[in-house]
């Protein structure tokens, strides 16, 4: 399959001087060749966005909603199609293809809801004749980062909430699925979506996107990768005065205590850690099992390993995919050897799987460590392919500390039939989501999607979560009462106000006047002088601040009823 891929930039799909290309990772064969964004078209991108934003952030929620329930309807039409790019594109078998497309359906659809919600919130004012109220503001023009092993519903989560909420998005997603996103904005196209409000700029991170987080016209950048690139994000957001919202490694956890359902555990754990080739933030990699079920635990988690089939995800009966590209083979493969060295016990996998057409491609055997003590590097580092650690553990207490005792912090999840130790595992665990009997992979779109320490900075994506991150609040105060009111001053109760006038009375302190002159008049409207006396009566603000012209003005004030 051979197309050209180009960037989408002000509404036009454009193409730039180089190009790169996109390669299966089943075969090696060529998927697409793509323009290659250089300074010139992210400068263009970012102007389109800038442009765009100020009719985006001023037409009514409702209405930017529509076009993204357009774009459900779009997407689900085009499952099948969709899936199959991502697999030829990204590797990851047609099954798990089609829930990555189901996930941006499911986020499109949730998000369009927010159209007609995205609640403020308004709260009583400490002042009479005060409304206090505050509500979602747009950010601007925002910046997309995305991975290339979840190329649509990873991207649905970022550009979908950021544009309902009225901002304008330039998107650079992973220079290894960029035949994905350009059919993914394909959908938003058709919508009918208006031209600048979501550009794409194709190439690699090192270009491309460091010169896309330090231009001066983006006011956040939302990323989602590696430790090491979200850092260098992180860096450049600050220096350039941006909001950043990051969301980067895992090293996830299943503990398995010794009452837990462990034919129920091996499902969880084979999905979570060998689905998508291991290649999620969310894939389990630790496996922390109660010392007195490790035997048994290890007998069947072996059985389904073994059963797994490796191949090309275009094969129904394929279970793994490949990895994304020969850099992945050589850092899954590295870790192996690393656990060799550190004296894990390999008990099965640890080698590439050349077999049949996969020597085309680059794919690597389920593996599976025995022996592994929570200090060696395989128990710590993010591997990102189908390798796990089994750690032993002699008590939910000790089980959790193991869990905790990691730099990364996305998910955890917990095997146990009691309810008492479910429950403490719930509060102890650190991790920014928590499985209780389900595996760590899984997460829904109306829920927050996050982590702990080095998983992020505190953002969340998805759920009601998600429009903290991509708006910002505007806080509004209205005052009714046509006179000055000072909050914190005013709105002092009459014990504080009897102590305060007779403090008052004995220091003689000037009462506090509406000014005379023109500059004054004209805030009155140009009172004539008779009424400005009427409106602005001379009274000592011991005595009961200033009246209100209306009759019944002052009766509420409780400091002016005596
Ligand atoms: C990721 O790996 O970056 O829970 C996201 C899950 C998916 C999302 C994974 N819904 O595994």
């Amino acid at each position: 399959m051979s197309t050209d891929t180009r960037n989408f930039i002000a509404g036009k799909w454009v193409t730039a001087a180089s190009s790169f290309d996109s390669v299966n990772p089943a075969t090696g064969e060529l998927v697409t060749r793509c323009a290659q964004a250089a300074q010139q078209e992210l400068d263009a991108a970012v102007a389109a966005a800038s442009e765009a934003f100020p009719a985006w952030r001023n037409t009514p929620p409702p209405r930017r909603a529509e076009f993204l329930f357009r774009v459900a309807e779009l997407l689900a039409a085009r499952k099948d199609d969709l899936a199959r790019w991502i697999t030829i594109e990204m590797g990851k078998v047609t099954m798990e293809a089609r829930g990555d497309v189901q996930e941006a359906i499911d986020m499109a659809r949730y998000m369009a809801g927010e159209g007609r919600r995205m609640f403020g919130h308004t709260t009583p004012s400490e002042l009479p004749d005060k409304f206090c109220m505050c509500v979602r503001d747009p950010i601007g023009v925002v910046a997309v980062i995305t991975p290339w092993n979840f190329p649509i519903a990873v991207p649905s989560w970022k550009i979908l909430p950021a544009l309902v909420l009225g901002n304008t998005v330039v998107w650079k997603p992973s220079s290894d699925t960029p035949a994905c996103a350009a059919k993914f904005v394909d959908a938003f196209v058709e919508a009918g979506l208006p031209p600048g409000v979501l550009n794409l700029v194709l190439g690699r991170g090192a270009e491309i996107g460091a010169a896309l987080v330090r231009h001066r016209d983006v006011r956040l950048v939302t990323f989602t990768g590696s430790n090491e690139v979200g850092h260098r994000v992180s860096v450049t957001a600050a220096e350039t005065g941006k909001r950043c919202a990051l969301e980067m490694g895992g090293k996830n956890g299943i503990i398995v205590l010794d009452d837990a359902d462990l034919a129920l555990a091996v499902d969880g754990i084979v999905w979570s850690a060998f689905g998508t080739s291991g290649q999620r933030c969310t894939a389990a990699s630790r496996i922390i099992v109660h010392r007195s079920v490790r035997g048994p635990l290890t007998e069947l988690l072996l059985d389904r390993v073994k059963q797994l089939k490796v191949g090309n995800g275009l094969d129904p009966s394929t279970t793994v995919g490949p990895v994304i590209n020969p850099a992945a083979l050589e850092r899954i493969d590295g870790y192996v050897h690393i656990g060799l060295d550190e004296g894990a016990r390999l008990l099965i996998g640890g080698e590439r799987f050349s077999k049949g057409e996969c020597h085309r491609g680059w794919f690597y055997r389920p593996t599976v460590f025995d022996n592994v003590t929570p200090a060696m590097r395989i128990a710590r580092e993010e591997i990102f392919g189908p390798v796990i650690c089994i750690i032993e553990a002699g008590s939910l207490e000790e089980a959790v500390a193991i869990n905790n005792d990691a730099s990364y912090g996305l998910v955890s999840s917990i095997y146990t039939r009691s309810i008492d130790r479910a429950f403490t595992a719930m509060r102890e665990l650190a991790t920014g989501i928590v499985y209780v009997n389900a595996g760590t992979i899984g997460s829904e779109v109306q829920l927050p999607f996050g982590g702990t320490r080095g998983t992020g900075n505190g953002a969340r994506e998805a759920g009601q979560a998600a429009l903290d991150t991509f708006s910002e609040w505007k806080t509004l105060y209205v005052d009714y009462s046509g006179r000055l009111q000072r909050a914190q001053i005013d709105s002092e109760t009459p014990t504080h106000r009897k102590k305060l006038k007779n403090e008052n009375s004995r220091t003689q302190i000037s009462p506090v006047r509406p000014g005379t002159g023109k500059a004054a008049a004209r805030i009155r409207g140009g009172l004539p002088r008779r009424q400005r006396r009427r409106a602005y009566p001379r009274r000592n603000v011991a005595q009961g601040g200033h009246r209100h012209p209306a009759a019944h003005g002052s009766s509420h004030l409780p400091h002016s009823q005596h």
